[in-house]
Order: structure tokens, then sequence, then C-alpha cells
């Protein structure tokens, strides 16, 4: 007879553990010793480390000929950083500073410059950087004109170029170009001072010295992630729709992260997804607060992002390059992990029930029949082995004793062995992880019922 999943098992449970003792142990075998051996032995590798292993935060980078540019938020005596590479992979710090004077409107006694933008003008280049506004205290953008992307990049007018007093300045400028027409991309720094951030673009003259329109807001923050900023905005058309990347949460922490929201046209409306693209935790740690992204197409014609990480002990940002792909409309990093909810997987003889503990407030559960099964589509940018992640909660008993569980897993039809889930009692939720191998593109990932019973919140691959 199919077990069925009651309301009164955890009362019941909690009183035979309570009876029994500290849980039973699982058996002695491992999630990674149950997978193919020479998978598990190969290296979890999300991103090879950082292409630039010092304090680089808000990376923007422009291809000029064959040689990359990357600006970078000021350091000790340096207004703005710049690096050159050939490949986006080996970097050269540049001797000189590229933007040496300010605006006259920059506050002399807190010269620290930020996140500067590049484009070629066509008849130069142009620079937008971040300073404090002497006038209002505040943020603001001003501009700067060079005849060469090594610079000396000259500053344009006595005022900056956007200094939304009222709405906590502004920050973070970003190019858009689209059928000749220029566009500036901007933050309004509203978390400076209780208000909304809010994401702007306004259209530009084609030398990013004048703004010729009403800037437009385009997004604000909402979500939880999110953690009350959006900011560091990277606009890019693909397959007709509209992709804005923009960073989120503290600068200053772990919890940064990098999300994306999707639009049909130019002005939107915006669609954020509820997770983001990158976090610490989709780079399992390997990258801490990922942000300050920009896009730029590499030697070999595809996609990378580059963005900033912290380093171990906080002290510094350093810069990250990573492969970017998208597919059905949205992008993939490579080594960044992607959660795919079990309610949203295609199931076979298995419901799905809220589950106020789950991501998403749903999990799927009655995976009871010998033919049970959730399959789920996931991407991976790269083939090779990834770390598979599935999150569960498994309130098995064997005898009165608590007990494992395990799923049979498959990939794109193959056998690839099981998950096992060790005892953790219904509705609450843990990470199985194993190593998994999956091809480039997208992927068949099918767990299936195995031994006893488990309930699935969702799965992270990638
Ligand atoms: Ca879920």
């Amino acid at each position: 007879m199919p077990y069925r999943r009651g309301r009164l098992l955890p009362v019941l449970l909690a009183v035979l553990i309570a009876a029994a003792g500290p849980a039973a142990a699982d058996p002695a075998a491992t999630n990674a010793a149950a997978a193919n051996p020479a998978a598990a032995s190969a290296p979890a590798v999300v991103v090879d480390g950082p292409v630039l292993g010092r304090n680089f935060p808000d990376p923007d980078v422009v291809k000029i000929g064959d040689t990359y540019h990357a600006y970078a938020t000021s350091t000790v005596g340096r207004n703005i950083q710049h690096a050159t590479s050939r490949d986006l992979v080996n970097w050269t710090l540049a001797a000189s500073d590229p933007l040496p004077a300010l605006g006259a409107w920059v506050d002399n006694g807190r010269r620290r410059v930020w996140a500067p933008d590049v484009f070629d003008n066509g008849d130069g280049y142009t620079m937008h950087y971040t300073a404090h506004d002497r006038a209002s205290g505040k943020q603001c953008i001003g501009t700067a004109l060079a005849s060469s992307p090594d610079g000396p990049f000259r500053p344009v007018g006595d005022a900056p170029l956007i200094c939304p007093v009222g709405q906590g300045g502004a920050i973070d400028a970003a190019g858009y170009t689209e059928n000749g027409r220029r566009y500036m991309l901007w933050k309004s720094d509203g978390n400076c001072c209780g208000m909304d951030a809010w994401i702007h673009l306004q259209p530009v003259s084609g030398d990013g010295t004048l703004t010729s329109g009403r800037a437009v807001r385009l997004l604000r923050q909402e979500l939880p992630w999110e953690g009350g900023v959006v900011e560091a905005p990277t606009l890019i058309r693909r397959d007709g729709r509209y992709i804005l990347f923009y960073s989120a949460g503290s600068y200053e922490g772990y919890g940064y992260a990098t999300g994306y929201a999707v639009a049909d046209r130019l002005t939107g409306p915006y669609t954020k997804t509820a997770e983001p693209l990158m976090s610490t935790e989709s780079f399992a740690g390997a990258v801490r607060g990922p942000g300050g992204q920009d896009l730029v197409t590499g030697p070999d014609g595809r996609d990378r992002i580059v963005f900033h990480g912290w380093n171990a002990d906080r002290s510094q940002r350093f810069m990250y390059a990573a492969d970017l792909v998208f597919a059905d409309g949205r992008p993939f990093v490579r080594g960044s992990a992607v959660r795919y909810q079990a309610e949203d997987a295609r199931l076979h003889r298995a419901q799905v029930r809220e589950a106020a503990g789950a991501l998403g407030g749903r999990a799927v559960a009655y995976i009871d029949h010998d033919d049970s099964s959730v399959e789920f589509r996931a991407f991976a940018v790269s083939a090779g082995v990834h770390p598979l992640s599935v999150r569960y909660g498994n309130g098995s008993l064997d005898e009165g004793r608590p007990a494992g569980a395990s799923h049979n897993l498959s990939v794109n039809g193959e056998d690839a062995g099981v998950v096992l889930y060790p005892y953790t009692g219904w509705d609450t939720w843990r990470y199985a992880r194993r190593p998994v191998v999956l091809a480039a593109g997208w992927n068949t990932i099918r767990l299936s019922k195995g031994e006893r019973h488990a309930e699935l919140d969702c799965l992270e691959a990638g």
C-alpha cells in the first residue's frame, strides 16, 4: 500500500524521537561515494578564480580594437583604475591614472570616485564617473573626455551631468546605444537617505556630455534578496528582448548579488526574476558578493560577464570573468548554479503541496509509487562535472526509527546512480549534494522513487 504523508507524522515523530534519543545514524554511504568515482574526484570548480587579484571594484570593460580596457573605482593615489588585456584573463595594470583631474563640482575633501563607464563616442572617448558633489553633499555623475582610452580624460563643464539631489543623488552610470541613439542608465541613490533606489534610463547626446530627454524609471528595490538596494545597471538586447542586469544588497557584505529583469520594450515594464543570477550561494562560496557587473564579447565572439567579488578577509574586491550564455531568453553564468523549483518540474504520479518551510512555499510530495518521478530541465553553460544540490525533506521511519531515503537519478535518460537523503524529519529541508555530469545546454534531470520516501523542494545545478 503506498505510503501517504500525513499531517500527524511530525507530531508522532517528535514523540518517537524524544523517546528514542538522537536520530539513528544514516548508512555510512555518502552522496559523494555513491557518485561515479571519476566524477567524484573531479574538482567542482565554479570560476577559475579572479582574473585580477587586487582591489578593482565595479569593473567597466570596453573592447577597443583588439584590446580590452577595464576601468574601476578609485584606489589610493588613483581617481580611477585602468587595466588592459587581450583575452579578458591576463590583465596589465596601467601606469597612470586615466582621470587625473576631477570636475570643479567635486568635493575636494571627499575625492573618492566610483563606478566609471567608458565608451567610444566616434570622435574620442567619454567617461562617466561618480563622485561627491560639493554643493549638495550627495554623490552625482560627471563627464570627462579623452582622445585615447588610456586617457587622460578631462572633465567637461563645471557641474555634474546627473545630480537629482531630491532623490538622494545619482551613481553608477552605464551606457546603452540603439539605432544610433545614445542612452545612459543611472541609479538614484535614494537608499542613502531613506528613499527608494531607482534604476533610470535617460537619452543623452552622442558624446554623453548632455542629457537630451527625460529620465524614465525602469525598476526599484522590492525583492527580499535585494536588501533594500538596486544599483549598477547593465542593459543589453538579445533576441528582441531587453535584459537589464543589476546588483543589489549592501556592497559591503557577502550578501551582495546580481540579478536581472526582462522587457519587450526599452522603457519597460521590466520583469524581475525571483532569484539572483549570481550570489555567494550560487557560486558555492567560490565568489563572495558578486556584483558591479558588466557584459562584453570575448575574443571567441561569445559573451562574458565581468564582475567583482570580495577576497577572503573582505578587504578587497577582485575582478572575475565568466562565460555567459542566453537560452530561452534568459542568461546563465558558468559556475553559478540555478535554482529550479520542484513544484515547477514535470511530475509523474507525485503532487505539489503547500509547505511553509520550503523555498517558494511549495514542495513535491507523494513520490510514493514505483513509477513516481520529478523531472527537471536544467541548463549547463559547459559540459562536464557540475555540483548538483537537491533540497529535500525525509521523515522516513524503518521499524519506528528514523531512516535514510533515496531517489534514483537519471540525466538525459541515462542512469546516474542515486541521491541519498539522510533523515531530516518531515518539513525540515536540507541539501543533498553530489556531482553530476551534464551536457552543455539543456539537460533533463529526473529523480524517481528509490528507498523509502522523501519530498523535494528544489534542485540547484549548473
Ligand atoms: Ca519549492
